[in-house]
């Protein structure tokens, strides 16, 4: 349960009417979110302080977010500099399978939240070489609700969304579809045995949000990977020349 950002706050007093519950519950929640909203402008002057360009990472648990970083970092390690801020409740065990491809990584384990948020990220910045980074992915934690509600000051936010999760997500959880950038339909390589068609994904992302560019792919099989690569080598090169859009 996340005590931060209010999803997880219980009846914080027995003897508090419905309204009230509910008023304090708003309350809090703009609080948290306008002190985020400050932090994650920070972190924003820092990356393009240093022309780094940031990509958040988000989805449901077991997606293939770390896998398909693993492939992204293997294909692209020789021509940019990369590093990985990993998020997870407990455990360091994605930190580990990234670090084995040879980049500067570091976790972050929330405990007792649900995301990560603009603060947790400026701490773990004294972590990295900036000035020697030319991409920084954040992959958040595994939960298609909460981390949609937190800017961290990246430039991107991708969503991943897997094949086996079905293609209703989007309709069900909204929020993180509309606030991305970039939708990745992953492990494509399931559609046969699954008996689905990608399309059926694409439209109901559309239906959240119409104009967000989708890609599919398969970090196993590697389909659809270069389309990824590329958008990345695009973005990179923008942001060196400060030509990427305001994320918001
Ligand atoms: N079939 C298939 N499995 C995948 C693919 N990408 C990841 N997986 C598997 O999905 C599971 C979860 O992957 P992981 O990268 O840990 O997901 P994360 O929790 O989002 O970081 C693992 O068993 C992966 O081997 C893919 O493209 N195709
Ligand atoms: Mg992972």
């Amino acid at each position: 349960m996340c005590e931060t950002c209010g999803c997880g706050l219980t009846n914080p007093n027995v003897l508090l009417h419905e309204h009230e519950i509910e008023t304090k519950r708003v309350d809090l929640e703009e609080k948290v979110l306008r002190h985020n909203d400050r932090l994650a402008e920070r972190n924003r002057g820092i990356f393009e302080a240093t022309q780094i360009l940031v990509v958040n990472l988000v989805s449901s648990p077991g997606a293939g977010k770390t896998t398909l970083l693993e492939n992204t970092i293997r294909a692209l390690k020789g021509e940019m500099a990369i590093g990985v801020i990993e998020g997870d409740q407990q455990t360091d065990r994605d930190a580990k399978r990234i670090e084995a491809t040879g980049v500067d990584v570091l976790q972050i384990n929330t405990i007792d939240a649900c995301h990560l948020d603009a603060h947790m990220i400026r701490h773990a910045l004294d972590h990295f070489s900036l000035l020697e980074l030319d991409l920084l992915f954040i992959e958040n934690v595994g939960n298609l609700i909460c981390p949609g509600a937190f800017d961290l000051g990246e430039d991107f936010r991708v969503v991943v969304l897997s094949i086996p999760e079905g293609e209703d997500k989007p309709l069900k959880y909204p929020g993180v579809f509309i606030g991305s950038h970039l939708v990745l339909v992953s492990k494509v390589d399931l559609l046969r045995v699954l008996e689905l068609e990608v399309n059926q994904f694409f439209t109901n992302v559309k239906k959240v949000h119409p104009h967000v560019p989708c890609l599919s792919l398969s970090a196993k099989t590697g389909e659809g990977m270069e389309g990824w690569y590329s958008w990345l080598r695009d973005k990179v090169k923008a942001k060196k020349k400060n030509l990427n859009q305001p994320p918001k």
